[in-house]
C-alpha cells in the first residue's frame, strides 16, 4: 500500500493506511498524517466492476467539486477544507493511478474532525434538509449533460425491473449451476408478487420524462443518511460519496435520504416490526430541504412521497436480484444478508404506502408555508 501512496503527490509525511469499514461497493483505509496538525487521508480502492467508466466518475466527481468549492469561496465561507471533497491527484497530475493488476485508486483529504451517523434526530435531520438541498441547488447551473452517467441507467427503474427479470430468466433455465439461485427464487414467490404489482406505478418518473413533463438534474444518487458527515456540534457540514453523482430525477435523492433516516429501522432489518416511517424526520427534513432547494417545479414537489416509495422499491429490487444472482454485487455479512435487506426495504414501502396522504399533506403544508 505504500507504493501506492507514493503515487500521489501528498504534500506532507503520512503513517500506515488503516482500513475504513464503510459501503457496500469500494475498499477504504484511513491515512493519518505523522505529526499532529496536518492533514490526513482517504484512499479509496474504486470497485471498478462495478464502476466500469472510472476515468468518467473521477472526471465528474472533480467537476463536482470545483463546482462547489468555486460557490463556497464566490460565498467568502471558511473551512472550505471540510464543506467540500477535495481530491489529490497523482504525481504525474492524474485523478486516480492504475496499478499494474488493474486496480484504481484515489486520494481525498480527509474531513476531520467529522462524524457519520445512521439515525439522525429531526433537528439535525432538517439541517440534512438543507444540506442536501443547497448541494442540489449549488449544482443547478452545471449543464446536466457535463456529467456522465458512471454506472448507466443506475436509478432508472425500467431498467433495474429488467434487470430483475433477467436474473431470474437466468436461474430458470434448466443448469445444475442455477440450482441455488432457482432454489432461492422458489422460495420468494411472496416477494415477487409484491414487486410485480406496483410495477407500472414505479415506472412513472420514466414516462414523465418521455413525456417531457419532467427535467433530470444533477443528483448525489446515495443520499443515505451516513453520506453526510456532522461537525462537533452535530450539523452536517460535508456530503461524501460522490461515486454516483450524475443526472436524475430530483425526488429520488430525497426519497433515497427517507430510505434510511426516516424508517424507525435498520436498512437490513431483520426484524420487520421495528420498521415504521418516522414522520417527525419526514417533516423536518421536508422542511429544511423546501427551503433551500427552491429550483423545484410544483411536479416535483408533489412527487416527493412517491420519491421516497420509489426508493425503497428500487432498493427492494436491487437487494432481490443480487440474491438471486448469487450474491454478486453487495458486500454481505451472513448468507441470507440480501434476503433480509430485501424483507426490510420491502416492509418499508409497505409502510410508506400506508402514510402517503399523510406525507403529501405535509409537502402541501410546508410548501404553502414558504409562498
Ligand atoms: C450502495 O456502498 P454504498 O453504501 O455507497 C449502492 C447504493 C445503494 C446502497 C444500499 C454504487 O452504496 O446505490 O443504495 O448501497 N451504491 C452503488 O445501501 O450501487
Ligand atoms: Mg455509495
Amino acid at each position: 500500500m505504500r507504493e501506492i501512496l507514493q503515487q500521489f503527490a501528498i504534500p506532507n509525511e503520512v503513517a500506515e493506511p488503516q482500513p475504513l469499514r464503510i459501503g457496500f461497493i469500494n475498499d477504504s483505509f484511513v491515512v493519518p498524517a505523522k505529526r499532529i496538525g496536518e492533514k490526513s487521508y482517504c484512499l479509496q480502492r474504486i470497485n471498478h466492476r462495478v464502476f466500469r467508466n472510472v476515468e468518467g466518475l473521477m472526471q465528474n466527481i472533480q467537476k463536482v467539486t470545483d463546482h462547489i468549492r468555486a460557490k463556497l469561496v464566490a460565498a467568502g465561507e471558511r473551512d472550505i477544507e471540510r464543506k467540500v471533497l477535495r481530491l489529490i491527484p497523482t504525481k504525474d497530475g492524474k485523478l486516480y493511478h492504475k496499478t499494474p493488476e488493474g486496480n484504481y485508486w484515489r486520494l481525498y483529504v480527509l474531513v476531520e474532525p467529522a462524524t457519520s451517523q445512521e439515525k439522525v434526530t429531526p433537528a439535525a435531520a432538517e439541517l440534512t434538509g438543507e444540506a442536501f438541498g443547497r448541494f442540489q441547488c449549488q449544482l443547478a447551473d452545471l449543464p446536466f449533460d457535463d456529467l456522465c452517467e458512471s454506472i448507466p441507467n443506475f436509478h432508472n427503474m425500467e431498467f433495474r425491473l429488467q434487470e430483475l427479470d433477467e436474473a431470474i430468466a437466468n436461474v430458470q433455465r434448466d443448469d445444475v449451476q442455477c440450482t441455488k439461485g432457482r432454489e432461492r427464487l422458489e422460495a420468494c414467490g411472496d416477494i415477487i408478487a409484491a414487486i410485480d404489482k406496483r410495477r407500472d406505478e414505479m415506472c412513472l418518473a420514466e414516462r414523465l420524462f418521455r413525456e417531457g413533463r419532467l427535467h433530470k438534474h444533477i443528483n448525489h444518487c446515495d443520499t443515505k443518511v451516513n453520506n453526510v458527515l456532522f461537525d462537533e456540534s452535530g450539523r452536517p457540514i460535508c456530503i461524501v460519496d460522490l461515486d454516483t453523482v450524475m443526472p436524475g430525477f430530483v425526488f429520488s435523492d430525497f426519497g433515497d435520504f427517507m430510505r434510511t433516516a426516516a424508517n424507525t429501522g435498520a436498512e437490513d432489518d431483520p426484524n420487520l416490526d421495528n420498521i415504521h416511517v418516522d414522520l417527525d424526520i419526514f417533516e423536518a427534513y421536508t422542511r429544511g430541504y423546501l427551503k433551500e432547494a427552491t429550483f423545484l417545479t410544483d411536479l416535483e414537489k408533489e412527487l416527493l412521497p412517491y420519491g421516497c416509495r420509489l426508493l425503497s422499491y428500487m432498493q427492494t429490487v436491487r437487494f432481490f436480484t443480487d440474491y438471486i444472482n448469487g450474491d454478486t454485487y453487495y458486500k454481505i455479512a451472513y448468507p441470507e444478508h440480501n434476503l433480509v435487506r430485501t424483507r426490510a426495504q420491502l416492509r418499508l414501502l409497505e409502510e410508506q404506502e400506508k402514510v402517503a396522504g399523510e406525507m403529501l399533506r405535509i409537502v402541501k403544508k410546508l410548501s404553502q408555508d414558504r409562498k
